[in-house]
């Protein structure tokens, strides 16, 4: 099987998982690096081996043989890269927030849709192993269909030192984790027709909020809670874990701090531990991320094998930053706001 040659551009803190997942994974080879920053260029491409490098995406693009492009740059360049790789006919990652607004995340699933290349957002929190789990035991009909849920991740976890564009943005925890929370209700109790949401910036030295409450009404009449907090100091830092309930007509789930999942039924509880694999290049706490990494481009990788559309495509993804963007519209205007119509 011939494997296929990517090339990745930004080459920052988060670029580091990919970089390790694609050597990890049998079928692709990263060729070529870019970033604007040549020093993190350098450094990146020592670390990594990879001697191609570019400081500028269209030409990478241009004089690469390249089969995908992996964007792992911040958001406020995501569209400009976008476009640029469905202009060359690239297949193409894009990190999460796909966009920093629906106008230009509509246009640049147009612009791969027209240009007939595959689009993967790097949605990786549903790719988590608890979340598969827990897809997996929903799947199975166990506890039959979810009439409640709630995806919490509540924390005080530094993230601003290894991202520190994080306490900058007008935005903060809504548009960078709340959105992986966001998706996960989605993908677990299906689309949202309606979305309440409070929010609160609890740390004085940031600019965004860091606290936000939202209320789903789903479209199959169940409700969900998805609650994100990085202003939560509890006994034991859980970073970075979503902590689950759903409760169905025949049964309920938990997963608890820990990665322990539990499951009751008729038939009585059952508990189990869905922690996640440390990689080999992993570290703690950011194991249960690390691997999705490899989960998530494991399956774009089988995705273009055998010609279908990612999980978590371009045309996916809109209906979660529909969500943020209106989460955000119902924190401003005090209202219940209407999704998906
Ligand atoms: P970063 O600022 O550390 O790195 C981004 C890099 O991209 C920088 O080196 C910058 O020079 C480069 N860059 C920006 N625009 C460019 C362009 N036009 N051409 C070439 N290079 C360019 O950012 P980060 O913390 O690594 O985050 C990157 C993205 O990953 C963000 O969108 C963030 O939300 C996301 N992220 C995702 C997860 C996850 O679990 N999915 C976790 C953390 C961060
Ligand atoms: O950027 C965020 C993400 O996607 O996962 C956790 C994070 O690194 C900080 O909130």
């Amino acid at each position: 099987m011939k494997t296929l040659r990517g090339g990745l551009i930004g080459c920052g803190f988060f670029a580091e998982n990919q970089l390790h997942a694609w050597r990890d994974l049998e079928g692709a080879e990263i060729v070529a690096l870019c970033d604007k920053d040549r020093r993190r260029l350098d450094e990146t491409g020592n670390k990594f081996g990879v001697a191609v490098r570019y400081e500028n995406a269209a030409e990478m693009m241009r004089a690469e043989q390249l089969d995908f492009v992996d964007i792992a740059t911040t958001a406020p360049s995501h569209r400009l890269l976008v476009e640029l790789a469905a202009a060359h006919g690239l297949p193409v990652i894009c990190q999460k927030p796909f966009a920093e607004n629906l106008t230009d995340a509509r246009a640049m699933t147009t612009a791969c849709e027209e240009a007939g290349v595959t689009l993967m957002v790097h949605e990786n929190f549903r790719w988590q192993a608890p979340m598969r789990a827990i897809r997996e035991i929903l799947r199975s009909g166990e506890i039959g269909a979810p009439f409640f849920g709630r995806f919490s991740f509540r924390s005080a976890y530094d993230v601003y030192a290894t991202q520190p564009y994080l306490a900058e943005g007008e935005r903060f925890i809504i548009e960078d984790l709340g959105i992986h929370i966001l998706d996960l209700a989605r993908s677990m109790m299906g689309e949202a027709d309606a979305i309440t949401c409070r929010t609160a910036r609890i740390n004085p030295s940031i600019r965004g909020e860091d606290v936000a409450t939202i209320l789903l009404s789903h479209a199959s009449g169940a409700s969900s809670i998805v609650d994100c907090s990085y202003a939560s100091r509890l006994e034991t830092e859980p970073f970075p874990e979503t902590l689950i309930e759903i409760e169905g007509p025949a049964g309920s789930l938990r997963l608890k701090t820990g990665y322990e999942l539990s499951v009751t039924t008729g038939a009585g509880t059952t508990r189990r531990s869905v922690a996640p694999d440390l990689p080999a290049w992993g570290a703690r706490p950011w194991h249960n991320i690390q691997e999705s990494v490899i989960a998530i481009q494991r399956h774009w990788l089988e995705c273009l094998r055998d010609g279908r559309e990612p999980e978590t495509s371009g045309r996916d993804n809109l209906k979660t930053l529909e969500l943020v963007e209106a989460a955000y519209a119902s924190a401003a205007l005090g209202e219940t706001c209407r999704v998906g119509g």
